[in-house]
Protein backbone atom coordinates (compact mmCIF):
# COMPACT_ATOMS: atom_id res chain seq x y z
CA UNK A 1 0.00 0.00 0.00
CA UNK A 2 1.07 3.52 -0.92
CA UNK A 3 1.58 5.00 2.79
CA UNK A 4 0.41 8.47 1.70
CA UNK A 5 -2.98 7.08 1.55
CA UNK A 6 -2.50 4.99 4.82
CA UNK A 7 -4.94 5.77 7.21
CA UNK A 8 -5.36 4.99 11.37
CA UNK A 9 -8.75 2.84 10.09
CA UNK A 10 -6.64 0.83 7.85
CA UNK A 11 -4.26 -0.14 10.09
CA UNK A 12 -6.67 -0.80 12.80
CA UNK A 13 -8.65 -3.43 9.99
CA UNK A 14 -5.49 -5.40 9.53
CA UNK A 15 -4.61 -5.57 12.97
CA UNK A 16 -7.86 -6.89 13.91
CA UNK A 17 -8.09 -9.90 12.03
CA UNK A 18 -8.59 -12.82 12.79
CA UNK A 19 -5.12 -14.19 13.80
CA UNK A 20 -4.61 -17.10 11.35
CA UNK A 21 -6.25 -14.94 8.57
CA UNK A 22 -3.72 -11.96 9.21
CA UNK A 23 -0.61 -14.39 9.45
CA UNK A 24 -1.50 -16.23 6.07
CA UNK A 25 -1.60 -12.41 4.50
CA UNK A 26 1.02 -11.33 5.88
CA UNK A 27 3.32 -14.28 5.00
CA UNK A 28 2.25 -13.78 1.46
CA UNK A 29 3.40 -10.22 1.59
CA UNK A 30 6.85 -11.76 3.08
CA UNK A 31 7.52 -14.04 0.08
CA UNK A 32 6.38 -11.33 -2.93
CA UNK A 33 9.41 -9.21 -0.99
CA UNK A 34 11.44 -11.27 0.59
CA UNK A 35 13.88 -14.41 0.87
CA UNK A 36 11.41 -16.76 3.28
CA UNK A 37 14.74 -18.51 4.45
CA UNK A 38 16.98 -16.08 4.74
CA UNK A 39 16.96 -14.18 8.53
CA UNK A 40 19.47 -11.16 8.60
CA UNK A 41 21.58 -11.50 12.00
CA UNK A 42 22.52 -8.66 13.66
CA UNK A 43 24.69 -8.69 16.90
CA UNK A 44 24.23 -6.32 19.57
CA UNK A 45 27.00 -4.55 22.22
CA UNK A 46 26.90 -1.94 25.24
CA UNK A 47 29.74 0.59 24.53
CA UNK A 48 28.76 3.03 27.40
CA UNK A 49 26.52 1.13 30.47
CA UNK A 50 24.01 2.71 32.76
CA UNK A 51 23.73 5.99 34.67
CA UNK A 52 21.46 7.65 31.69
CA UNK A 53 19.95 10.45 32.72
CA UNK A 54 16.66 9.65 31.61
CA UNK A 55 13.51 8.33 33.12
CA UNK A 56 12.65 5.44 30.38
CA UNK A 57 10.35 3.06 32.55
CA UNK A 58 11.28 -0.03 30.70
CA UNK A 59 15.44 0.79 31.15
CA UNK A 60 17.27 -1.18 33.55
CA UNK A 61 19.98 1.77 32.50
CA UNK A 62 18.43 4.99 34.09
CA UNK A 63 20.08 6.24 36.89
CA UNK A 64 16.82 6.67 38.54
CA UNK A 65 16.38 2.66 39.33
CA UNK A 66 18.39 0.24 41.44
CA UNK A 67 18.45 -2.22 38.68
CA UNK A 68 22.10 -3.70 39.68
CA UNK A 69 23.57 -2.81 36.28
CA UNK A 70 26.91 -1.84 36.58
CA UNK A 71 27.74 1.72 35.00
CA UNK A 72 30.65 1.49 32.57
CA UNK A 73 32.45 4.62 30.83
CA UNK A 74 32.88 4.32 27.22
CA UNK A 75 34.63 1.37 25.60
CA UNK A 76 37.76 2.08 23.61
CA UNK A 77 37.81 1.30 19.90
CA UNK A 78 39.92 -1.91 19.83
CA UNK A 79 37.52 -3.56 22.81
CA UNK A 80 34.34 -2.96 20.40
CA UNK A 81 37.16 -3.73 17.16
CA UNK A 82 37.63 -7.57 19.13
CA UNK A 83 34.26 -7.76 19.97
CA UNK A 84 33.15 -7.27 16.43
CA UNK A 85 34.99 -9.11 14.71
CA UNK A 86 34.19 -12.14 17.12
CA UNK A 87 30.68 -11.58 16.64
CA UNK A 88 31.35 -11.39 12.64
CA UNK A 89 32.69 -14.66 13.20
CA UNK A 90 29.70 -16.02 14.82
CA UNK A 91 27.25 -15.34 11.86
CA UNK A 92 26.58 -11.68 12.04
CA UNK A 93 25.90 -9.11 9.60
CA UNK A 94 25.72 -6.37 11.57
CA UNK A 95 27.43 -5.17 14.58
CA UNK A 96 25.07 -2.62 16.68
CA UNK A 97 26.78 -0.31 19.22
CA UNK A 98 24.39 1.20 21.98
CA UNK A 99 25.25 3.65 24.30
CA UNK A 100 23.05 4.77 27.78
CA UNK A 101 23.28 8.81 26.54
CA UNK A 102 20.14 10.88 26.81
CA UNK A 103 21.74 12.46 23.59
CA UNK A 104 25.19 12.35 21.72
CA UNK A 105 27.71 15.45 22.44
CA UNK A 106 30.16 16.86 20.33
CA UNK A 107 33.88 16.12 21.96
CA UNK A 108 36.01 13.20 22.32
CA UNK A 109 33.93 10.78 23.62
CA UNK A 110 31.42 11.17 20.00
CA UNK A 111 35.03 11.18 18.09
CA UNK A 112 35.95 7.77 19.64
CA UNK A 113 32.12 6.33 18.43
CA UNK A 114 32.87 7.65 15.10
CA UNK A 115 36.06 5.44 15.00
CA UNK A 116 34.43 2.48 15.86
CA UNK A 117 32.34 2.87 13.25
CA UNK A 118 35.24 3.08 10.83
CA UNK A 119 36.37 -0.05 12.67
CA UNK A 120 33.12 -1.85 12.18
CA UNK A 121 32.66 -0.94 8.74
CA UNK A 122 36.47 -2.39 8.32
CA UNK A 123 35.73 -5.74 8.92
CA UNK A 124 32.93 -5.48 6.50
CA UNK A 125 29.86 -5.74 8.82
CA UNK A 126 27.14 -2.96 8.54
CA UNK A 127 27.24 -1.04 11.45
CA UNK A 128 24.24 0.35 13.52
CA UNK A 129 24.37 2.43 16.35
CA UNK A 130 21.69 4.13 19.04
CA UNK A 131 22.95 7.19 20.99
CA UNK A 132 19.91 8.77 22.10
CA UNK A 133 19.33 11.90 20.13
CA UNK A 134 20.97 13.80 17.43
CA UNK A 135 20.98 16.85 15.66
CA UNK A 136 22.04 16.91 12.55
CA UNK A 137 25.27 17.55 12.22
CA UNK A 138 26.10 14.69 14.40
CA UNK A 139 23.83 12.58 12.09
CA UNK A 140 25.93 13.93 8.73
CA UNK A 141 29.39 12.63 10.82
CA UNK A 142 28.25 9.40 11.60
CA UNK A 143 27.42 8.66 7.91
CA UNK A 144 30.67 10.23 7.02
CA UNK A 145 32.43 7.81 9.45
CA UNK A 146 30.27 4.90 7.55
CA UNK A 147 27.17 4.43 9.24
CA UNK A 148 24.30 2.40 7.84
CA UNK A 149 21.56 2.32 10.25
CA UNK A 150 20.60 4.62 13.08
CA UNK A 151 18.30 3.02 16.00
CA UNK A 152 15.90 5.48 17.64
CA UNK A 153 13.01 3.56 18.88
CA UNK A 154 9.65 5.38 18.98
CA UNK A 155 8.86 2.42 21.82
CA UNK A 156 4.86 2.95 21.50
CA UNK A 157 2.03 5.93 20.73
CA UNK A 158 2.09 8.86 21.06
CA UNK A 159 0.12 8.99 23.92
CA UNK A 160 1.06 6.24 25.87
CA UNK A 161 4.61 7.18 25.27
CA UNK A 162 4.32 9.84 27.54
CA UNK A 163 3.62 7.78 30.39
CA UNK A 164 6.81 5.26 29.82
CA UNK A 165 8.84 8.86 29.09
CA UNK A 166 8.86 12.18 30.96
CA UNK A 167 12.26 13.64 30.46
CA UNK A 168 11.90 14.05 26.90
CA UNK A 169 8.94 14.05 24.16
CA UNK A 170 7.51 12.07 20.86
CA UNK A 171 8.44 14.92 19.11
CA UNK A 172 11.90 14.72 19.94
CA UNK A 173 12.28 11.19 18.92
CA UNK A 174 10.59 12.09 15.67
CA UNK A 175 12.99 15.17 15.21
CA UNK A 176 15.96 13.15 15.19
CA UNK A 177 14.75 10.77 12.82
CA UNK A 178 14.25 13.48 10.85
CA UNK A 179 17.99 14.16 11.47
CA UNK A 180 19.02 10.38 10.56
CA UNK A 181 16.59 10.75 7.38
CA UNK A 182 18.02 13.89 6.27
CA UNK A 183 21.81 12.81 6.60
CA UNK A 184 21.44 9.59 4.61
CA UNK A 185 21.44 7.27 7.29
CA UNK A 186 19.05 4.47 6.92
CA UNK A 187 16.39 4.14 9.93
CA UNK A 188 15.57 1.56 12.58
CA UNK A 189 12.69 2.09 14.26
CA UNK A 190 9.92 -0.12 16.34
CA UNK A 191 8.58 -0.18 19.64
CA UNK A 192 8.21 -2.39 22.94
CA UNK A 193 5.50 -4.27 23.61
CA UNK A 194 4.40 -5.46 27.38
CA UNK A 195 4.89 -2.30 28.58
CA UNK A 196 0.78 -1.89 29.66
CA UNK A 197 -0.70 -0.66 26.73
CA UNK A 198 -3.78 -1.32 25.12
CA UNK A 199 -4.74 -2.77 21.21
CA UNK A 200 -4.94 1.12 20.61
CA UNK A 201 -1.17 2.04 21.46
CA UNK A 202 0.14 -0.40 19.46
CA UNK A 203 -2.23 0.57 16.82
CA UNK A 204 -0.64 4.00 16.71
CA UNK A 205 2.61 2.86 16.82
CA UNK A 206 2.30 1.02 13.92
CA UNK A 207 0.56 3.93 12.03
CA UNK A 208 3.49 6.03 13.25
CA UNK A 209 6.03 3.89 11.84
CA UNK A 210 4.50 2.93 8.69
CA UNK A 211 3.42 6.28 7.41
CA UNK A 212 7.59 7.44 7.54
CA UNK A 213 8.59 8.48 4.28
CA UNK A 214 10.48 6.29 3.58
CA UNK A 215 9.27 3.97 5.91
CA UNK A 216 11.48 2.82 8.68
CA UNK A 217 14.36 -0.18 6.52
CA UNK A 218 14.95 -1.92 10.00
CA UNK A 219 11.50 -2.21 12.51
CA UNK A 220 12.53 -4.23 15.98
CA UNK A 221 9.90 -5.55 17.64
CA UNK A 222 10.69 -5.97 21.03
CA UNK A 223 8.69 -7.39 23.90
CA UNK A 224 9.57 -5.95 27.19
CA UNK A 225 12.70 -7.67 29.51
CA UNK A 226 10.95 -6.81 32.85
CA UNK A 227 13.90 -6.22 34.61
CA UNK A 228 13.62 -5.78 38.56
CA UNK A 229 13.69 -2.26 40.19
CA UNK A 230 12.54 -0.57 36.90
CA UNK A 231 9.04 0.74 37.21
CA UNK A 232 7.52 -2.08 34.95
CA UNK A 233 9.26 -4.92 36.40
CA UNK A 234 5.85 -6.22 37.52
CA UNK A 235 4.14 -5.99 34.01
CA UNK A 236 2.28 -9.39 33.17
CA UNK A 237 4.32 -10.85 29.93
CA UNK A 238 2.43 -10.23 26.73
CA UNK A 239 0.34 -12.95 25.46
CA UNK A 240 2.39 -14.97 22.29
CA UNK A 241 -0.81 -14.46 20.27
CA UNK A 242 -0.29 -10.07 20.81
CA UNK A 243 3.04 -10.94 19.65
CA UNK A 244 2.65 -12.59 16.62
CA UNK A 245 -0.40 -10.01 15.97
CA UNK A 246 1.96 -7.39 15.73
CA UNK A 247 4.84 -8.60 13.62
CA UNK A 248 2.01 -9.65 11.21
CA UNK A 249 0.86 -6.31 10.65
CA UNK A 250 4.18 -4.84 10.69
CA UNK A 251 4.96 -7.11 7.81
CA UNK A 252 2.23 -6.39 5.85
CA UNK A 253 2.48 -2.36 6.66
CA UNK A 254 5.80 -2.28 5.87
CA UNK A 255 6.51 -5.04 3.25
CA UNK A 256 10.22 -4.41 2.28
CA UNK A 257 11.36 -3.57 5.55
CA UNK A 258 13.20 -6.43 7.56
CA UNK A 259 11.00 -6.61 10.52
CA UNK A 260 13.04 -7.95 13.79
CA UNK A 261 12.13 -10.05 16.81
CA UNK A 262 14.30 -7.95 18.83
CA UNK A 263 14.35 -8.17 22.49
CA UNK A 264 12.48 -10.43 24.87
CA UNK A 265 13.38 -14.11 22.45
CA UNK A 266 14.55 -15.60 26.03
CA UNK A 267 11.57 -15.42 27.35
CA UNK A 268 9.27 -16.34 24.70
CA UNK A 269 9.27 -19.51 23.79
CA UNK A 270 10.37 -21.58 20.26
CA UNK A 271 6.64 -21.92 18.56
CA UNK A 272 5.98 -18.26 18.89
CA UNK A 273 9.08 -17.49 17.74
CA UNK A 274 8.73 -19.69 15.16
CA UNK A 275 5.28 -18.51 14.59
CA UNK A 276 6.67 -14.54 13.89
CA UNK A 277 9.06 -15.89 11.16
CA UNK A 278 6.18 -17.11 9.19
CA UNK A 279 3.85 -14.05 10.18
CA UNK A 280 7.17 -11.85 8.48
CA UNK A 281 9.78 -11.99 10.72
CA UNK A 282 13.09 -11.57 9.10
CA UNK A 283 15.97 -10.14 11.52
CA UNK A 284 17.04 -11.45 14.91
CA UNK A 285 19.47 -10.14 17.22
CA UNK A 286 22.23 -12.90 17.65
CA UNK A 287 24.49 -13.44 20.66
CA UNK A 288 24.04 -14.21 23.92
CA UNK A 289 23.45 -10.61 24.95
CA UNK A 290 21.61 -7.76 24.31
CA UNK A 291 22.79 -4.71 26.08
CA UNK A 292 22.41 -5.76 29.87
CA UNK A 293 19.95 -8.49 29.70
CA UNK A 294 20.47 -12.15 28.44
CA UNK A 295 19.80 -13.36 24.97
CA UNK A 296 19.64 -16.70 23.78
CA UNK A 297 22.90 -18.74 23.41
CA UNK A 298 24.63 -18.65 19.54
CA UNK A 299 24.57 -22.14 19.12
CA UNK A 300 21.18 -22.78 20.46
CA UNK A 301 19.68 -19.96 18.26
CA UNK A 302 21.48 -21.56 14.76
CA UNK A 303 20.14 -24.98 15.66
CA UNK A 304 16.73 -23.85 16.03
CA UNK A 305 16.76 -21.56 12.61
CA UNK A 306 18.30 -24.35 10.95
CA UNK A 307 15.17 -26.90 12.47
CA UNK A 308 13.18 -24.05 10.45
CA UNK A 309 14.74 -24.31 7.38
CA UNK A 310 15.98 -20.66 8.11
CA UNK A 311 19.35 -19.25 7.66
CA UNK A 312 21.73 -16.17 8.23
CA UNK A 313 22.63 -13.63 5.59
CA UNK A 314 25.77 -13.76 6.24
CA UNK A 315 25.68 -17.57 5.99
CA UNK A 316 24.19 -16.97 2.50
CA UNK A 317 26.94 -14.22 1.65
CA UNK A 318 29.62 -17.39 2.94
CA UNK A 319 27.56 -19.83 0.16
CA UNK A 320 27.66 -17.56 -2.62
CA UNK A 321 31.33 -17.04 -2.25
CA UNK A 322 31.81 -20.54 -2.49
CA UNK A 323 29.07 -21.50 -4.86
CA UNK A 324 30.48 -18.87 -7.33
CA UNK A 325 34.32 -20.55 -6.73
CA UNK A 326 37.38 -19.28 -7.58
CA UNK A 327 37.83 -16.67 -10.24
CA UNK A 328 40.52 -18.99 -12.29
CA UNK A 329 39.88 -22.54 -12.38
CA UNK A 330 42.51 -25.15 -12.89
N1 LIG B 1 19.77 5.69 24.96
C1 LIG B 1 19.41 5.51 23.62
C2 LIG B 1 17.93 5.71 23.36
O1 LIG B 1 17.14 5.49 24.28
O2 LIG B 1 17.59 6.06 22.25
C3 LIG B 1 19.84 4.18 23.05
C4 LIG B 1 19.81 2.93 23.90
S1 LIG B 1 18.19 2.37 24.40
C5 LIG B 1 18.58 1.13 25.58
C6 LIG B 1 17.59 1.55 22.96
C7 LIG B 1 16.21 0.95 22.99
O3 LIG B 1 16.22 -0.25 23.74
C8 LIG B 1 15.09 1.75 23.63
O4 LIG B 1 14.58 2.73 22.81
C9 LIG B 1 14.06 0.68 23.90
O5 LIG B 1 13.16 0.60 22.81
C10 LIG B 1 14.88 -0.60 24.02
N2 LIG B 1 14.83 -1.15 25.40
C11 LIG B 1 15.44 -0.65 26.48
N3 LIG B 1 15.18 -1.38 27.58
C12 LIG B 1 14.35 -2.38 27.17
C13 LIG B 1 13.72 -3.45 27.86
N4 LIG B 1 13.85 -3.63 29.16
N5 LIG B 1 12.94 -4.30 27.13
C14 LIG B 1 12.79 -4.12 25.79
N6 LIG B 1 13.37 -3.12 25.11
C15 LIG B 1 14.13 -2.25 25.78
C1 LIG C 1 16.16 -2.34 19.95
O1 LIG C 1 15.06 -2.06 19.43
N1 LIG C 1 16.33 -3.24 20.89
C2 LIG C 1 17.71 -3.29 21.32
C3 LIG C 1 18.40 -2.30 20.35
N2 LIG C 1 17.29 -1.76 19.64
C4 LIG C 1 19.29 -1.27 20.86
C5 LIG C 1 17.87 -3.03 22.78
C6 LIG C 1 17.15 -4.03 23.64
C7 LIG C 1 17.53 -3.78 25.05
C8 LIG C 1 16.94 -4.80 26.00
C9 LIG C 1 17.31 -4.52 27.40
C10 LIG C 1 18.77 -4.60 27.68
O2 LIG C 1 19.44 -5.60 27.31
O3 LIG C 1 19.29 -3.72 28.39
FE1 LIG D 1 18.66 6.11 28.69
FE2 LIG D 1 18.06 4.99 26.33
FE3 LIG D 1 17.63 3.67 28.65
FE4 LIG D 1 16.09 5.74 28.06
S1 LIG D 1 16.25 3.82 26.89
S2 LIG D 1 17.08 5.34 30.05
S3 LIG D 1 17.56 7.08 26.99
S4 LIG D 1 19.61 4.25 27.82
Amino acid sequence: MDNDSLTRDHVAAFYGRGLLDLVYEAASVHRRHHDPAAVQCASLLSVKTGGCPEDCAYCPQSARYDTGVESAGLMSVSAVATAAARARAGGADRFCIGAAWRQATDGPAFDRVLEMITRIKALGLESCATLGMLDRGQAERLREAGLDYYNHNLDSGREFYASIVTTRSYDDRLETLRHVREAGVKVCCGGILGMGESHDDRIDLLFELARQHPQPESVPINTLVAVEGTPLEHRDPVSWDDVVRMIATARILMPVSKVRLSAGRMQMGEVTQALCFLAGANSIFLGDRLLTTPNPEPDADSAFLERLGLRGEAADAACEQVAAGPAVRP
